[in-house]
């Protein structure tokens, strides 16, 4: 990360994999919206590859995120959260989980332990079945359960979703975890790595994932606007990185659009004198800084685009695929 070149092309096995590693492999993590999916792959991979948010559907592409240690690489494929489709948007992001769970080496399947095991994990533990991934099916995939959010949650609930976790019957192993303090997340990996595939490295070491660096950008600015708005406005927001330029060495202008549906919405981020958009480009730029490692000059605006969550053209643009 950190660099202005363009991120690796988003093949999921890149050609060219050179380094020699014992094990490698692609774990694809599913589960409902909002259980820590992004928070879980962040800590594993020790950088942030995807944006956050309290709310939730905020993952809405496939993101890889490497971890790779001497003679291992790890490659988690975090996901959009498993939800009934509503439009091309939801439709595109559902398809995505069903294509990455069917070619990934493994699952990881995550809950959350306040909320316990509800009829949403139970349905995605069936799909996991369904789709011959469960564990001691001829030819399907291990799924390893993580039960995330045990800091905030007490030990008699933390005990009651491990062995509801385990009555969903797919997973080889069960780990409590808070992908936010980090507690449980080394076993947890340690497990993951020990069960994979014989396998080359399929990513340099360095590179932490394989968005394009423009798409990055834009989800960072994308977490400000999470960060700020309820209700409709996060889910009818998406950023779109039109430009970006190296002014000097420590200087890089960048030019991001915010695409909404309605003049409301679009009222919304801005906001009464402006203060909004400042404060959304105050944040994303402080985020942008951290992340390139240079001075950035952010130029945002708001552009009311109806319907672009039913248009495939502009889904496609946007790579959402
Ligand atoms: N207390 C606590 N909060 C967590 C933990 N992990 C994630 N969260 C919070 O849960 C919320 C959702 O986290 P995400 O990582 O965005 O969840 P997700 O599963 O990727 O959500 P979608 O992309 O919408 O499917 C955020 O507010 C996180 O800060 C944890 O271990 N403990
Ligand atoms: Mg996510």
């Amino acid at each position: 990360m950190g660099q202005l070149a363009a991120g690796a092309t988003p093949a999921r096995r890149p050609p060219g994999a050179t380094a020699q590693v014992t094990r490698s492999g692609f774990i694809a993590l599913a589960g409902r919206p909002n259980v820590g999916k992004s928070t879980l792959a962040n800590t594993i991979v020790g950088a942030k590859v995807a944006i956050v948010s309290d709310k939730p559907q905020t993952t809405r592409r496939a993101i890889r995120g490497v971890a790779s240690g001497p003679d291992w690489q790890l490659v988690l494929v975090d996901l959009p959260g498993v939800q009934r489709p509503r439009d091309a948007l939801t439709e595109r992001m559902q398809q995505r989980v069903q294509s990455e769970l069917a070619d990934a080496d493994g699952c990881l399947l995550v809950v959350n332990a306040r909320q316990g095991v509800g009829p949403g994990d139970r349905f995605i533990a069936g799909l996991l079945r369904g789709a011959g991934a469960a564990s001691g099916d001829t030819g399907g995939i291990p799924i390893t359960i993580a039960v995330n959010k045990v800091d905030r949650t007490p030990p008699a609930r933390v005990a009651a979703a491990l062995a509801d976790a385990e009555e969903l019957g797919v997973g080889d192993e069960i780990f409590p975890v808070s992908a936010r303090t980090g507690a449980g997340v080394g076993g947890l990996t340690d497990h993951l790595v020990a069960r994979l595939p014989a396998g080359p490295a399929y990513f340099e070491p360095a590179q932490r994932s394989d968005q394009k660096t423009s798409v990055r950008l834009a989800e960072l600015v994308r977490e400000q606007v999470l960060a700020r708005t309820r209700e409709e406005v996060p889910h009818a927001v998406e950023v779109e990185v039109q430009e970006i330029r190296r002014r000097r060495d420590d200087l890089v202008a960048i030019e991001a659009v915010l695409l909404t549906e309605t003049d409301s919405q679009k009222g919304i981020l801005i906001g009464a004198q402006g203060r909004m958009i400042k404060s959304i480009g105050t944040a994303a730029r402080r985020a942008i800084e951290r992340e390139l490692g240079a001075r950035v000059h952010l130029e945002l605006s708001v552009r009311v685009r109806r319907h672009w969550r039913a248009d495939e053209r502009v889904l496609d643009r946007l790579g959402i695929e």
